[in-house]
């Protein structure tokens, strides 16, 4: 074979590889505390070896404020994604976000505070924050001490929170190595990275926490 030829072959194999798409997967990750029990609202986080094109951001996204709650209480986003905050109690809530971590000494993903008026009839305040950066925050109220929330902002699209089976389902996953990552607000000290692999149509991937979670009852 001559090297003209060599360099053709190689050309068009990659042409080939980039005209077709990568294999996804749709991953399911179970979680389980360490007492064996389903763990329910925890981030699970994948890191594909091979990412593949950029993903455009997730919206809307919506945190409400309700019955003196952050509605979900836990919300994962990928970086880059606007929340919206609308607040649906008939008074004022003063947002703010507050550092996290189990000494509150990691200063929040992204810092920001703003007072939502009162709903009244059919009208709802609301106010949008761009997470721009990934990392934790904690979400409180100077208005309302006992309100708390989380928000993870992930460096990856592939973010989910487990349900009250302790499963969450993150679509359209390229195949190939990921690193799965869970988080939990309750947890002292961070998860291992666990390495895994995804192939086929649909994956099941499981990770045990390094602590059990409290039984708390979820608000809805
Ligand atoms: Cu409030």
């Amino acid at each position: 074979m001559t090297r003209h030829f060599l360099s053709f072959v190689v050309a068009g194999s990659l042409l080939l590889a980039l005209a077709l798409p990568a294999r996804a997967a749709s991953v399911t990750v179970t979680v389980h505390g360490a007492d064996g029990q389903p763990a329910p609202n925890v981030v699970v986080q994948l890191t594909p070896a091979h990412p593949g094109p950029p993903r455009p951001p997730w919206t809307p996204v919506v945190i409400v404020q309700h019955d003196i709650h952050f509605v979900p209480a836990l919300t994962a986003v990928p970086a880059g994604t606007t929340v919206r905050f609308s607040n649906q109690d008939p008074y004022d809530h003063h947002i703010r976000s507050e550092p996290a971590g189990p000494l509150g000494n990691i200063p929040p993903a992204k810092a920001f505070e703003m007072r939502l008026a009162g709903a009244s009839g059919d009208k709802v305040a609301s106010a949008d924050v761009t997470f721009d950066k990934p990392g934790i925050l904690v979400l409180g109220c100077h208005l309302h001490g006992s309100m708390r929330g989380h928000v993870y902002v992930s460096s990856t699209p592939w973010v989910a929170v487990t349900d009250a089976s302790g499963a969450a389902t993150i679509a359209d996953v390229p195949d190939g190595a990921v690193e799965l990552l869970a988080w939990s607000p309750e947890q002292l000290v961070d998860q291992a990275v666990l390495q895994k692999q995804v192939s086929g149509s649909s994956v099941i991937l499981d990770a045990t926490l390094n602590f059990t979670p409290t039984r708390r009852r979820r608000h809805s």
